[in-house]
């Protein structure tokens, strides 16, 4: 098992991070009216975690390409970027005066990196865990030194793939009616997935689903009976929201059977068009995601 950090809220809630992908594996947070704490992502009881492959399920870190590569810098790259199966470093954990704890893990290229990929970059993945919130940032910095006219942009997609732990066939994501997306499930005649319009209320993932929805809210809830977990963002201007269901899930290697019953994924980033950091600029993407309590679920 490669390295973690494990991060203990003094209120009982807690964070567990790999080293490898930055990816968090486990945030466990009480709710109002119950102290012990409760796991809130799904991992998969059958994930590769001995850092061989990426983890199936809790926040894998997607850059700098969402799904198969499609930028002609990224050609070389797997499913998803380098950045969910690259070792980070990590220098140290801050508390501050509320209780909140932060740790930053830190990418810069490697060999095995720059391999494939040749642009100059360093990422930094801030974790900060609260009582009953949890946020994520990543920070893309374009290191280039680059004094060329018009400045030599890194063009990147970037996106947090949070396994969120709820029993999928009652599960509803709000906001989305009325939000075009892309249905990955349907393809047209040319391959690509087809365009629509949201119509309902409240998505649900009771069959196969894989929708890229463009520029929305940035404030979802992923709520059912008995529970629910807010994301809020900055800068992350698409969600995509996934569930594979037994047609898709049983074919994963990586997924326990009847895994796909258990997690929703609700995954805010920037993955339509490429985002652009000029050279010595940096992006942030940050996500919030916090327990629904009893008293705001939706009934
Ligand atoms: O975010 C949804 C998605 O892009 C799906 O199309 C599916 O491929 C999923 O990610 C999991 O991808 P992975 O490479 O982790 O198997």
């Amino acid at each position: 098992m490669p390295a973690e950090i494990i991060l203990h809220h003094p209120k009982g809630s807690s964070v567990q991070i790999m080293l490898y992908g930055a990816t968090i594996v486990s945030w466990r947070s009480p709710s109002e009216g119950r102290s012990d704490p409760a796991e809130r992502l799904f991992v998969s009881a059958t994930a590769i975690t001995d850092g061989s492959k990426p983890v199936r399920g809790g926040i894998p870190v997607v850059f700098p390409c969402f799904g198969p590569p499609t930028h002609r810098e990224h050609s070389n790259l797997p499913q998803h970027g380098f950045a969910r199966s690259s070792t980070w470093s990590w220098d140290d954990v801050i508390k501050d005066e509320g209780g909140r704890l932060s740790v930053t893990l830190t990418l810069a290229p490697t060999a095995a990196i720059t391999a494939l990929y040749k642009r100059q970059f360093h990422l930094s993945f801030v974790v900060t865990l609260g009582e009953f919130d949890l946020s994520t940032e990543l920070h893309v910095k374009n290191t280039s030194g680059s004094t060329e006219y018009p400045p030599d942009s890194l063009e990147f997609q970037a996106l947090f793939h949070n396994y969120i732990l709820a029993p999928a066939n009652d599960v509803l994501i709000t906001p989305l009616q009325n939000n075009s997306y892309f249905d990955k499930t349907e393809s047209t005649e040319e391959g690509r997935a087809t365009a629509k319009i949201e119509t309902r209320a409240g998505v649900d993932v009771r069959k196969f689903t894989d929708s890229v929805y463009e520029n929305a809210c940035q404030n979802y809830e992923v709520t059912w009976p008995g529970g629910g977990i807010g994301i809020k963002t900055a800068n992350m201007k698409d969600v995509v929201v996934w569930n594979p269901q037994a047609e898709a899930g049983s074919k994963m290697g990586d997924m326990e059977k009847g895994g796909w019953e258990k997690f929703v994924c609700c995954e805010p980033g920037y993955v339509r068009g490429f985002e652009r950091v000029a050279p010595g600029m940096t992006w942030v993407g940050k996500q919030v995601i916090s327990v629904i309590h009893a008293a705001r679920r939706h009934q």
